[in-house]
């Protein structure tokens, strides 16, 4: 297994992902930045043009970083710990509200601020500085949501770790390091992270 990928909050996701897997792959470094991601080669393994991107020994591809943790989970031996996506029809549900939440209202707002607002990709899209300001001013109001939640159970999505914890945490590193949003602080939300920056798999990546 190949991991095509670029030094991105998505391929993060999948590197702390497989850390609490204990699992390693080869990865293929992918330069966003120059558009290789945009070359009829890397389009035929993912037509999305986004990294990363997972190649399987067969020669299949699986684009889009959540569809690759969940293959990766199901090949995954059993840690003995809860499953990331969740172990019953509950807590799946539960993980999957959480994680869209945090993408919806939180790390799609994130990306049009830092799209629109810094013009990273503006040789491959149109950018629009007053749409990255609303980006910019909608997305820390979700991380109020995610805070209160976070002052009635341990992790987002309930008493166990799960893929929703790793994109608010991964998500929130990333707003950090670009400092295009005003970041609120509020308690519960800084008690989880720290106990997130606490793990070796978020460390290490
Ligand atoms: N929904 C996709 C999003 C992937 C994505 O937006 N990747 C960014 C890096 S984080 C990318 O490839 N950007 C290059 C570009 O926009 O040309 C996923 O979860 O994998």
């Amino acid at each position: 297994m190949k991991l095509h990928e670029a030094p991105s909050p998505n391929a993060r996701r999948v590197h702390i992902f497989m850390s609490e897997l204990g699992m390693e792959c080869e990865r293929v470094a992918v330069d966003i930045r120059g558009g290789e991601n945009l070359s009829a080669e890397f389009l035929a393994k993912n037509p999305g043009g986004r990294v990363p991107v997972l190649e399987l020994d067969d020669g299949t591809y699986i684009g889009e970083s959540v569809s690759i943790c969940r293959y990766l989970e199901s090949i995954a031996p059993s840690t003995g710990a809860p499953k990331l996506f969740g172990d019953d029809g509950l807590a799946k549900a539960q993980i999957d509200m959480w994680q869209r939440r945090v993408e919806f209202n939180f790390l799609l707002e994130l990306a049009g601020a830092f799209r629109n607002l810094t013009g990273v990709f503006k040789d491959r899209e149109t950018c629009v500085k007053e749409w990255g300001a609303v980006c910019a001013e909608r997305a820390p109001k979700a991380l109020n949501m995610f805070d209160t939640q976070l002052g009635k159970s341990e992790y987002l999505a309930g008493d166990s770790f799960s893929i929703a914890d790793i994109t608010l945490g991964v998500s929130i590193d990333f707003a950090n390091m670009v400092k295009v949003l005003e970041m609120p602080e509020l308690e519960n939300l800084t008690r989880w992270k720290n106990q997130m920056d606490a793990r070796a798999s978020f460390s290490a990546s």
